[in-house]
């Protein structure tokens, strides 16, 4: 069971997290920003919680593996990471471009960027790559784990059905996959352009197991990363995160508009101003 002072540093976390992503899209002109806030509790979860990583030695062998599938919201891992200790924020900051010319472009490269597990930017490769990362732990005798987010507009990817089947078949619990279930894609609603209800079925029915989580219950996630079985366990498992797309911001909740968007002084100022609120209501309950 999650304890309160990891849910409060969590949570810590996310506050800065969501701060720096609005002052990143501000500065930058222009993120992956709703799918970077719906995915804040998933990611600081991961980062400040469950990965046995060491950023000082981004190579060790033993390390668990993350592969971030829905490569557009590379801010989202580059803020994580910078978290974790990686890599110095400011120069995130001072050198993020929408392009390949620095470490931090707009898709995550490895090859720029040797510390990050994997490149990824083209949907539905990352669970593939993550599947294989935990066949070569398997003949290799690890016992790491391989981490893999996906935005749920992205498993419509026949690829993604394909590792399903693989991790299943080849008796992967190594894997641990997260769907970023925030119910659209680039510029709509999933059950609109390609349904996935009853989307748990279809994980389970693939020999998956399946846990359901509010995305952005600190809680929730802390505890299904607890509940995960040992890494040498035969059986996949997949969270289903239910998420909102621009979580935290009035105005970029659920609007395809925000998909990719650059923000004005006025906006981030009003983006701030909300997700400084809402910190201090939950907070405030919190310590009550
Ligand atoms: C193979 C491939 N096709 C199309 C795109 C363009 N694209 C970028 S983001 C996106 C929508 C992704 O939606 P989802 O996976 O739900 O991500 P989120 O909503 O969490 O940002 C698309 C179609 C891509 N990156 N890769």
């Amino acid at each position: 069971m999650a304890d309160s002072a990891t849910v409060d540093r969590l949570l810590d976390r996310v506050y800065e997290y969501r701060k720096d992503l609005l002052k990143l899209c501000h500065r930058v002109g222009g993120l992956h920003i709703g799918g970077d806030l719906s995915c804040a509790e998933v990611m600081i979860t991961l980062f400040q919680y469950a990965l046995h990583v060491r950023p000082e030695d981004p190579n060790w062998e033993d390390r668990d593996r993350f592969v971030l599938s829905k490569g557009h919201c590379s801010a989202a891992l580059y803020l994580s990471m910078a978290q974790r200790g990686y890599f110095d924020k400011q120069e995130l900051f001072d050198t993020y471009k929408n392009g390949y010319e620095t470490r931090f472009g707009n898709h995550p490269c490895k090859a720029a960027l040797p510390c990050l597990d994997s490149s990824s930017g083209s949907l539905g490769h990352g669970l593939p790559i993550a599947v294989g990362m935990a066949a070569a732990a398997r003949i290799d005798g690890k016992s790491h784990r391989v981490y893999c987010v996906m935005g749920d507009g992205e498993i419509s990817e026949g690829s993604v059905w394909e590792a399903a089947l693989a991790a299943a078949g080849f008796r992967l619990g190594n894997v641990v996959a997260v769907v970023d279930r925030n119910r659209m894609g680039l510029d709509g609603f999933t059950e609109e352009i390609m349904p996935l209800d009853p989307v748990e079925d279809k994980w389970r029915s693939f020999g998956w197991r399946v846990v359901t989580v509010d995305g952005h219950d600190l809680k929730q996630l802390v505890d299904a990363i607890d509940a995960l079985p040992p890494a040498e366990d035969p059986t996949p498992t997949v969270i289903v995160a239910n998420t909102v797309k621009g979580k935290g911001v009035s105005f970029m909740e659920n609007n395809p508009i925000y998909h990719h968007i650059a923000i004005d002084e006025e906006q981030l100022r009003q983006a701030l101003a909300e997700v400084d609120a809402a910190y201090r209501r939950q907070k405030g309950g919190r310590t009550a």
